[in-house]
This record gives structure tokens, sequence and C-alpha cells, in this order.
């Protein structure tokens, strides 16, 4: 068993996180007080209370409505700033973040409302912890594909501010290749992309992500293990997955943390790393992932060194930082 201080200080970084999953249910509160809004929960614990997922769309729901009370500059301030404190405490040199703009320009909320914000609290997180940051915008794949547009439309005055795209959302019934054009589009305006893939969705979803998006990192991607030649095809491309271990338990992907295939995928020379997904709705930030995995799968001292290894070289960090970790 490797020590605990020994964990908290291997220098972390953190490539899948969407900042509106970082809600807790006390600034939740909080917020809606501040913004007038009527929670449907009489408390904070009745709040929790109700984070009993059965899979991806159970959450989806609880996560859109808690994000209502996200309506000012200064809520996604707060929010990110409370998320940065918890990120260096468990030791995070690196944040890349998502965010999903159309959960709020639907309800009214400007983009710059939502980037200012973040933007903002990120800077700071750099000055104050030296937090390394990227943003990258999310686009909802429930919504259809012309919805994208509208949304890389708002964001086209401030394509120097975001770092790249990727595609969230209900994955079943929704395959990468519904957004061809706009990830094609996106390639064209010179933004890197990611895409969720094989959380719940089969195998053939994670090619098309790489063949139809030209997407470089797969967002979870467990379950590519389903097909050996995908496996290999990932292994060959040296593209990376950012695998959240503690979402996919209480999703259901896996029943328990002791069955997560994170050995499996370092074992097959996959680039995997270790993120924390929507942490306020899971039940742990990066540091908790990494401490449950390393007792639930008994990881070795090489197994975290390498998984701390591959979440620097899978990040968009500057080639100078990597250096500085590797
Ligand atoms: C998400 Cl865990 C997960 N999967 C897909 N989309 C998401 N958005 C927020 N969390
Ligand atoms: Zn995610």
């Amino acid at each position: 068993r490797v020590a605990s201080d020994w964990l908290a200080r291997l220098p972390k970084t953190e490539l899948h996180l969407h900042i509106e999953g970082t809600l807790e249910p006390e600034l939740m509160f909080a917020l809606a007080e501040r913004n007038g809004v009527a929670l449907p929960y009489a408390d904070v614990d009745a709040l929790r209370a109700a984070y009993d997922f059965n899979d991806l769309q159970s959450f989806l729901d609880l996560y859109y409505a808690g994000a209502d009370v996200l309506r000012t500059e200064a809520d996604f301030y707060d929010l990110t700033r409370a998320y940065l404190l918890r990120a260096h405490a468990d030791g995070v040199v690196h944040v890349e973040i998502f965010f999903d703009p159309q959960t709020h320009t639907v309800r009214g909320i400007s983009f710059a409302t939502v980037l200012n914000g973040i933007r903002r609290a990120l800077a700071e997180g750099e000055r104050e912890f030296g937090i390394t940051y990227r943003l990258i915008l999310c686009f909802l794949r429930h919504l259809p594909e012309s919805d994208g547009f509208a949304t890389l439309e708002d964001a086209m005055p401030y394509l120097a501010q975001i770092d790249g795209v990727g595609l969230d959302s209900s994955e079943s019934g929704h395959p990468p290749q519904k957004f061809a054009r706009l990830f094609a589009r996106c390639k064209a305006l010179g933004l890197p992309r990611v895409a969720h893939a094989g959380e719940e969705g089969p195998p053939e979803y994670v090619w098309q992500a790489l063949n139809v998006l030209d997407v470089s990192r797969i967002d979870h991607g467990v379950r590519s293990l389903e097909d050996p030649v995908l496996v290999a095809e990932l292994a060959r491309r040296r593209t990376p997955l950012t695998v959240c271990p503690l979402s996919n338990v209480r999703l259901k992907v896996y029943e328990r943390l002791e069955q997560h295939p994170l050995r499996q995928l370092l074992q097959a020379g996959l680039v995997a790393t270790v993120n924390s997904d929507d942490p306020a709705y899971f039940g742990g930030y990066v540091g908790e992932n990494w401490r449950a995995c390393a007792e639930a799968l008994d990881l070795t001292r090489d197994e975290l060194l390498q998984l701390a290894r591959n979440g620097i070289t899978a990040s968009w960090m500057d080639a100078a930082d990597k250096v500085r970790w590797l």
C-alpha cells in the first residue's frame, strides 16, 4: 500500500471536469437565495439524498436542474473559485475545464457572462496557486447539431479564450456522427477537439469520435475494452482516455470500484488518466478518485506514477510546463 502523503504530493492534472458539476449543495442553496430562485428541496441534506443515480440520464436531469441557480458573472466566478480551492488542496497543478454554454444561453444568460466569470477565477487561480488551465466548450449532444452551430456563432467573438471543444450529455442515441459537420467547422477554425465516448455508448461511438470528429482525446472511453481492434488503435495513436472512476461507479457503469478496469487500460498500453467528472454529484474530487483507486485496485507506485505522467502528457499545457512536471 502506498503512503497517503506520497500520493498527496504527486503532481496531478484534471482533464475531465464539468464546472457545472462542481456545484456543491451548499453553494446551490446560497446562489438560489442570492438570485431568488426556489429549489424543490427543503435543505442541503434533502438535495444530497436525491443524488442516488441509476444511469447517466438520471444524473443529467438533476445536473441541469441544479445549474438553474447560476445566473450572474459572480455566480460563475464563485463556482469556479470554489472548485480551484479544492483542486489546489488535492495537489492539482493543471486543469482543463469543460463548460456547457447551451445550459445557460437557453435561459437567457449571455455567453460572455458565463465565460467571463469562469475565466476571471481561472486567471486568479493561476496567479495565486500556479494552477495552469485550459477551457473547453462542450456541445450538448441531446440537442440538434443546428443548436451547436448557433452556440459556435455565440462563441466566435471569444475564440481566443477557448482552447478546444468537446461533446457531452446523453450519449445513447446521440452518436458522434450527428456532429460531423459542426466538428469539421471547429477543426477548420483550428480548435482542438475531444468527445465523451464509450461511457455508456458502444465502442462504435469511440471509433466515430476518432474517425469522424478527429478528436485528440476520448473522454471516458472505458467501453473501448470491448473491442480489441479499437484498443490497439488507441494505443497506436497514443490517444489519451480521460477516465473518471468514481463517476463510473455512481452512474453504474461498474457496480463496484474494485471492478473498474483502470489497470487493464494501463496494461493495454493506453494513455489513461484519472479525473473527477462532476465531483459535487459523484462524491469525490480528483484527490479522492486517486485515493479510492489506489486502495480499491491496490495500485502500485509505478502504476500511480504512470497515471500522473499520463495526465501531464495528455494535457494541453505548454511544452515547457510538461518538461517541468515530467
Ligand atoms: C457528464 Cl458524466 C457525464 N457524461 C456526459 N455528459 C456529462 N455532462 C456532465 N457530466
Ligand atoms: Zn464528463
